[in-house]
């Protein structure tokens, strides 16, 4: 399989077998067997997911706005149909309900049925409220309010596109309840910057806090990935290390990526980033 995300790069992840290669109604769905990576899930050839290194991902844009919140009760996930961001929101008990709008059933079939060891039991889970749906039109619809929102989509080309839009990131926030969070997939900067500077720009005059939070996914080549982060409470991104130890403790998840000293790590943006994000970062 042949990735040509970012001008000037090829990809390319072996397929030592494949096990499902189709059409949905909204792109092509390929997952393949690689020995160093395990499945390898891809949405328009773009590589979407890997059992190596789903972790990290999943962990940080979960765990990290989770705990800096510290009283969650209303999740919503926008995309994520391989259900990695589902069961990893849903390993805290203390959430009572993750409403997750995904676009493309089949990925989320194929994912139950080839990729469980990143979905585990989360789409049975009783609290999990699953919508198949378009997410912008979810948004303006629903009457619910989410202490937070996680945006696992794919990149800003094919169906996703929308999921990057100023109206839709201001529907977004119209879900938000007080003291809420918005966290999005962003791209890795040094291939996607422009992205992550229309997100910003788009998410600057709707809230009081916005910025970005880094982890470097291997799969997802070049170097760091952006996570946006857009509250209207500032005190969310200020959470001392040892608030976030306690509320660590208390949730009880075993992590591989995600600790309370990466989580406050995270925040910090390399010049780099900074110019990539445009207005004062
Ligand atoms: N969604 C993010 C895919 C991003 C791939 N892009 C890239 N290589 N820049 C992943 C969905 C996992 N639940």
């Amino acid at each position: 399989m042949v990735e040509t995300l970012h001008d000037g790069l090829r990809m390319q992840v072996r397929a030592d077998s494949v096990i499902y290669d189709s059409a949905t109604e909204h792109q092509r769905l390929v997952v393949v067997e690689n020995k160093t990576l395990g499945r390898v899930m891809l949405l328009d050839d773009i590589v979407q997911t890997t059992e190596a290194d789903e972790f990290i991902y999943h962990e940080m844009l979960a765990h990290v706005p989770v705990l800096a919140h510290g009283a969650v009760r209303k999740v919503l996930i926008i995309g994520g149909g391989d259900g990695g961001m589902l069961e990893e929101v849903l390993k805290h008990r203390s959430i009572e309900k993750v409403t997750m709008v995904e676009l493309d059933r089949t990925v989320i079939d194929i994912s139950r049925e080839y990729l469980p060891s990143i979905c585990g039991d989360a789409f049975d889970d009783p609290r999990t409220d699953l919508v198949i749906d378009d997410g912008v039109k979810f948004v303006a619809r629903d009457g619910d309010r989410y202490d937070v929102i996680i945006i696992d989509s794919t990149d800003p080309v094919g169906p996703g596109e929308v999921l990057f839009s100023a109206d839709f990131y201001a529907a977004c926030k119209g879900r938000l309840s007080d003291g809420g969070v918005l966290v999005t997939q962003n791209g890795v900067p040094f291939f996607q910057g422009p992205e992550l500077a229309s997100t910003m720009a788009a998410l600057r005059p709707l809230f009081t806090d916005v910025g970005c939070y880094l982890a470097a996914v291997p799969l997802y080549v070049g170097g760091v990935m952006a996570f946006g982060w857009a509250s209207d409470d500032l005190a969310l991104r200020q959470v001392p290390v040892e608030a976030l130890e306690r509320r660590f403790a208390d949730a009880d998840i075993t992590t591989r990526y995600y600790t309370p000293s990466v989580h406050k790590g995270a925040f910090a943006v390399p010049p780099y980033v900074a110019a990539a994000m445009g207005g004062e970062g």
